[in-house]
């Protein structure tokens, strides 16, 4: 191990950040593990849970202690509330922080404007108030966010990681990639790198933002040793990731959704390279007033592809597998070019885990094992459509006859420019 560090983890009730907390702390770190359980109240307002039971950050850090006789400080705190941010930034003077703390669902942002305004106000909010605290308090300290690979979107072009070398006009710059996102959320990453990229460069801040692909998988060294070390699975259209939502339906004996033609391609990393790819960030960091950008998955799988590998681990097992393509919820493109590098991470020394392995070995298993608990509703409806969101505007005002013309006109509008 490299020097023990002050490391704070922002968002460490969630499903990454909990077994971040957990390895840092078993790394030699000293560790604060820092959310406002935002994630479970968002929970109990939409009816979804976690397939594995969750026990309470109070109950997790004393099992840690009793497993491991390490300490993770634990503190329900706000990243939207500067002042107590500012105390707990004086109080623990980071060497780096790790921001996990933003509302990470695609579809919840989609779901209405108060939702998107929502993720947009917790995510961007919060993320500058770290900046701003950072530079006040612990200038030298290293920031480490997570964003998306779905900043990105999917262009006809390459994607290189954060910035590329562009020629116009006869002359060259390099600058950060153009974006081109999925949802209202992966445009609050977005938001969030470019704050970070500006405060690296006016105040010296030290970065890292890493464009994270899908994450999978729930057992990790640390998520081993108890069942109330458990993190969080989740399987619902709203907080389930296909991959996560393919294994379940299959599981209680559905059909796997893939949603349109299937071609949307996508990274994907195992939940132990995401340790692993933190931790060789935090080991390495940048120099003053660096903003680096890392794209960080291990494989690519079209979600045609992805249901294949469910399909084929499962047969493996002696377990049948059904796939049913459904009217596609999102807007978004069914078949595309899909190119992203993704050196940077494995020159550090990263040594990926594969998808094929990782399901039969843990995740079908433990799928398997909690299954009885699933409510088939959750699994089977997507919930939120791209195109309707903003219909509680509609509700609202369906009566005015002013309203009901200029909503159909651009219903219109919008059509023809589909087509
Ligand atoms: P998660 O929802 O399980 O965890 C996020 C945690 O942050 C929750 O416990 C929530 O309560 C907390 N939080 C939210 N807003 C907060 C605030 N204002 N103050 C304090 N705490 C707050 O999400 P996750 O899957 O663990 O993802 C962690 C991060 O990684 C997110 O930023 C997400 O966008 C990013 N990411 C996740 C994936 C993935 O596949 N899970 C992929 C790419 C990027
Ligand atoms: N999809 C299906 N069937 C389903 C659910 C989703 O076909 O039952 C499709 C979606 O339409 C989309 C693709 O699967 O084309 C990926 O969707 P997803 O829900 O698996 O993942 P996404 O919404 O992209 O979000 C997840 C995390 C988010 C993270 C992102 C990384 O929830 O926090 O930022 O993955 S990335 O995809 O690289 O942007």
């Amino acid at each position: 191990m490299t020097e023990s560090k002050s490391v704070i983890v922002f968002g460490a009730d969630g499903y990454i950040g909990w077994p971040m907390a957990m390895h840092l702390s078993k790394l030699g770190h000293r560790v604060t593990a820092v959310d406002n359980l935002a994630r479970r109240g968002w929970d109990v307002e939409g009816g979804t849970y976690s397939l594995l039971p969750m026990a309470s950050m109070e109950t997790r850090v004393a099992r840690w202690k009793k497993e491991t006789g390490r300490e993770i400080i634990w503190r329900n705190l706000d990243l939207c509330d500067a002042e107590a941010l500012d105390a707990l930034m004086v109080e623990f003077m980071p060497d780096a922080v790790i921001h996990f703390a933003e509302q990470r669902s695609a579809p919840f942002s989609m779901i209405s404007r108060e939702h998107a305004v929502r993720t947009q106000v917790n995510n961007i909010v919060g993320n500058l108030n770290l900046l701003y605290s950072i530079h006040a308090i612990v200038p030298e300290c290293h920031l480490i966010k997570l964003g998306s690979m779905g900043e990105y979107g999917s262009p006809n072009i390459d994607i290189e990681e954060g910035y590329i070398t562009i020629e116009h006009n006869g002359r060259v710059d390099t600058l950060p990639f153009p974006k081109v996102p999925h949802s209202f959320y992966h445009l609050s990453k977005v938001a969030d790198s470019q704050n970070i990229h500006f405060a690296s460069r006016v105040w010296g801040l030290r970065a890292t933002d890493l464009n994270q692909g899908v994450v999978y998988g729930v057992q990790t060294e640390e998520t081993a040793l108890h069942p109330e070390l458990s993190t969080r699975f989740d399987f619902d259209s709203i907080w389930g990731t296909a991959l996560n939502r393919f294994c379940v339906q299959s599981a209680v004996g559905e059909p796997l959704t893939i949603y349109g033609k299937g071609g949307q391609t996508r990274g994907y990393l195992d939940i132990r390279d995401t340790m692993a790819c933190i931790t060789l960030t935090l080991d390495n960091p940048p120099n003053v007033g660096e903003c680096r950008v890392f794209n960080q998955f291990t494989e690519q799988f079209s979600l045609n592809e992805l249901a294949s590998v469910v399909m084929s681990a499962r047969e493996k097992m002696g377990l049948s597998t059904e796939i049913v393509h459904i009217p596609n919820p999102r807007v978004e493109a069914e078949e595309h070019y899909y190119n992203p590098k993704h050196t940077a991470l494995m020159d550090l020394g990263l040594r990926p885990h594969y998808l094929s392995d990782t399901l039969v070995t843990s995740v079908i298993k433990i799928v398997e094992q909690h299954k009885g608990i699933v409510d088939p509703v959750l699994l089977q409806i997507p919930s939120v459509d791209w195109r309707t969101g903003g219909n509680e505007i509609w509700e609202k005002y369906a009566n005015q006859d002013e309203f009901k013309f200029n909503a159909i006109r651009t219903a219109r509008l919008i059509d023809s420019a589909r087509r």
